[in-house]
């Protein structure tokens, strides 16, 4: 066990099959890239405890998007640099062969550059770092951060977070010939504060079939946003609005779009990973060891009517350990337990008069500790009720819903990833919900279908037995 591993010493609510560093802190996903067919995942990391600090990038790789293997930090605050009080969120790009990093320094908020010579595993800052140094006029002085580049013909685009003032979120368009000289070209898109937000951080902005989709973090919301729209070259004009995980914990997503010439499987996927905060208290953060873990790897699609559909993405099937089912109306699992479990219950609301129904995760045996996943026709809303997820004082206690309107006769897929302290909900591949628990009892490690009233209308009910990531995990 290496020195940074012992500082863990809360295993009983870390998870096991979603990504998190070997101890310590952890934010944003960064700098998403296939290279050499593998997936390399960066992410934000304070190397020195389970609380928010200087930023580092934490590096990660993987040939599949589960299992993955930790290697060296990536980038260090350079004293008396353009970075020296933290390398904050950007993204990686292929530059003809030359793996490049594009990031925030701070402070003040500046946009920097490193390479790579040896596969990404050493970077090198550019010398002339920052290559923007100061947002334009009429825009925050203050937020100008997590540049996201992608490639049109010859020319390099960026697109910055920022905020105008009094106005809303926004982010910035810069172009580029070579990745360190870069001209502004206007905002891409301005929001509505009320709406979406006074600033937004870690834009994403990438096409989907034939539309454009900008992905936001807006401050003050706590949420990820997604707009989706059509782009001219220089505006982005949004006329879908959605959201991307109301479960109270996603922040700060970032998606890759793989590339069939890597993986032969891959046919331009939208892969999204974000950031899962914890729900407890800082000091329990602290005595853990650890803070932060990454949702599953999650792919996102355009739907008929514009607005985006999400699901796992397949490869989280090699996961699965020992299989159990269940069939029939109000199907019962009494044998089974767990806290590493991934579920998939099928319900036929129509012909039910079961009221709010859906499944119960994390119960013991007399329900003084328990969450339920539940689905509400009246109300056409899925939520997470964990206020007896943990009779803890320093966990959080809440209930987050999101709407989920269902056609007549259109049945409830609930496909729950449950990991210790993640619960992990998708539901008919539309709406993705994810709330972090920690319940204190040791038994509390039942799970089955509930009702209102009557049997819950549950037809079939999957269950597995999921396994760990990492080979040697205890
Ligand atoms: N986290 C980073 C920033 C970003 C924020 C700093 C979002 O770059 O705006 O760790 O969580």
């Amino acid at each position: 066990m290496s020195i940074r591993e012992s500082a863990v010493t809360d295993q009983r609510h870390r998870p096991q099959y979603h990504f998190l560093p070997p101890a310590h802190w952890m934010n944003d996903p960064n700098g998403l890239i296939q290279w050499k067919g593998q997936y390399h995942l960066f992410y934000q990391y304070h190397p020195y405890a389970a609380t928010s600090g200087p930023k580092y990038w934490g590096h990660a790789v993987s040939s599949n998007l589960v299992h993955w293997q930790h290697l060296p930090v990536a980038l260090a605050p350079t004293p008396a640099g353009a970075d020296k009080d933290g390398c904050w969120s950007g993204c990686a790009v292929d530059n003809d062969g030359i793996p490049t990093l594009i990031y925030t320094g701070v402070h003040p908020q500046v946009q920097c550059v490193a390479t790579s010579v040896d596969d990404l595993l050493t970077w090198t800052k550019y010398p002339g770092n920052p290559v923007i140094a100061a947002p334009p006029q009429g825009m925050s002085q203050e937020d100008f951060r997590d540049p996201c580049v992608w490639k049109e013909g010859d020319t390099w685009k960026m697109v910055v977070g920022s905020s105008v003032p009094g106005v809303g979120g926004a982010v910035l368009l810069y172009r580029s010939r070579d990745l360190l000289h870069w001209e502004y070209v206007g905002p891409l898109c301005v929001g509505d504060k009320a709406q979406t937000g006074e600033i937004w951080e870690c834009p994403n902005f990438f096409p989907l079939g034939d539309r454009y989709v900008l992905i936001i973090s807006p401050i003050p919301f706590g949420r990820a946003i997604y707009l989706v729209g059509d782009y001219d070259g220089t505006k982005f004009v949004p006329t879908v609005q959605g959201e991307l995980d109301q479960g109270g914990c996603f922040y700060a997503p970032q998606v890759m779009l793989d590339d069939t010439r890597v993986m032969r499987w891959s046919r331009g996927r939208c892969i999204m990973f974000g950031w899962l905060w914890e729900g407890r208290s800082e000091q329990a953060q602290l005595d853990a060891g650890w803070a932060g873990v990454m949702s599953l790897p999650r792919m996102l699609y355009l739907r008929a009517d514009g607005s985006l559909g999400v699901e796992p993405v397949f490869e989280v099937h090699a996961l699965r350990g020992k299989h159990h089912r269940w069939v029939g109306v109000g199907a019962e699992p009494r044998t089974v337990q767990g806290d590493c479990l991934e579920i998939i219950a099928q319900f036929e609301p129509g012909a039910s008069s079961a009221g709010a129904f859906g499944l119960k995760v994390r119960c013991s045996p007399d329900g003084e500790e328990q969450t339920a996943i539940a689905y509400d026709r009246r109300t056409a809303e899925l939520s997470i009720d964990y206020t007896r997820a943990s009779r803890s004082m320093a966990a959080r206690h809440g209930v987050c819903a999101t709407p989920l309107p269902l056609a007549p006769g259109e049945s409830l897929q609930l496909h729950v990833f449950l990991d210790r302290s993640v619960v992990e909900v998708y539901a008919n591949s539309r709406i993705c919900l994810t709330s972090r628990i920690y319940p204190e009892r040791a038994d509390s490690l039942g799970f089955g279908p509930f009702a209102e009233r009557g049997d819950a209308p549950v037809v079939v009910l999957d269950a597995w037995e999921m396994k760990p990531i990492w080979k040697d995990t205890p």
